[in-house]
């Protein structure tokens, strides 16, 4: 099954619109989850806290978002505790690998490989900075999806992707654009499989974006930990048809004392502002 339907799958199955971030760090590993013994032990804990997590949610969410950025950081064993954490993921619930590639267009096809052929995610987070060839080989495989950063949640955000600028192609007939509107303009041009990245912590820009990207799919990190405004973030990135929107919270359930009561109550909210 594609992304696309595994997605529209869970979100009907599971009326929700949330994602479930797992991204584990050990110092944060919550004591219950704490194994005693050796530094093994460090890789059980976090086995069996991405267990819980998925356990108490996987009826509530519509898709996971390991980042693998924590798996690495653990060396070879990570890359284990990742795989071991993709398998239990019930099969009927799409996973997006948060990976933020982006190189040239063979290293783009060799990280391609990993994501799909290795590790068999159903989605992927890429960067759009070298352009559409770098894109090109992951949107090569078909019946996945990909979602490009547009407006990130981070601080700095603005450093660059705020810069004001006018496409050289248009000459002077196109007013200047911040290059986060450049990027979705264009990135939803490249192929249909692709979504963007868009940060609930900028809902003035998620406007914007909205406004050039109307049917695109937005992966919306920044709410929970980061503080982003939910509801500023559904007004202003909600589709006509109230979808459109995956709202993506990591800290915000991994770190509550209840990972179920947590999703139900971003799920609710989430659900009340489509309404
Ligand atoms: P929490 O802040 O704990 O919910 O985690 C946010 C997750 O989303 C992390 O895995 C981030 O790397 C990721 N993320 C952002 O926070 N901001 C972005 O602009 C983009 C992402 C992402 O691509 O998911």
């Amino acid at each position: 099954m594609s992304f696309s339907e595994k997605l529209a799958t869970t979100i009907e199955k599971n009326n929700s619109l949330l994602c479930v971030g797992l991204d584990p760090a050990p110092k944060q590993i919550p004591n219950r989850y704490r194994q005693q013994g050796d530094t093994a032990s460090i890789f059980d804990s976090i086995y069996n806290w991405n267990k819980a997590i998925i356990d108490a949610t996987a009826d509530l969410v519509c898709t996971y978002k390991p980042n693998l950025a924590f798996y690495e950081a653990l060396g070879e064993p990570g890359m284990i505790l990742l795989r071991k954490t993709l398998a239990v993921i019930p099969a009927h619930i799409p996973i997006l690998l948060d990976a933020k590639r982006g190189d040239i267009g063979s290293t783009a096809a060799a990280y391609a490989q990993a994501c799909f052929e290795d590790l068999k995610v159903d989605a992927v987070t890429l960067s759009p900075y070298l352009g559409r060839d770098s894109v090109d080989p992951f949107a090569a495989y078909e019946g996945k999806g990909l979602f490009v950063l547009c407006h990130t949640s981070n601080p700095s955000a603005d450093e660059f992707q705020k810069l004001e600028i006018s496409d050289w192609r248009m000459l002077d007939r196109e007013e200047n654009w911040p290059l986060y509107l450049h990027v979705a303009r264009a990135a939803v041009q490249w192929s249909p499989a692709i979504g963007l990245v868009v940060g609930a912590t900028y809902p003035d820009a998620m406007k914007a974006i909205r406004s050039v990207a109307p049917d695109a799919w937005f992966l919306v990190p920044g709410i929970g930990a980061q503080g982003g405004d939910l509801a500023k973030t559904m007004d202003a990135g909600l589709r006509i048809d109230k979808a459109g929107l995956i709202i993506s919270v990591s800290r915000g359930i991994a770190l509550a004392d209840d990972h179920r009561a947590a999703a139900e109550t971003f799920r609710k909210s989430v659900n009340q502002a489509r309404e």
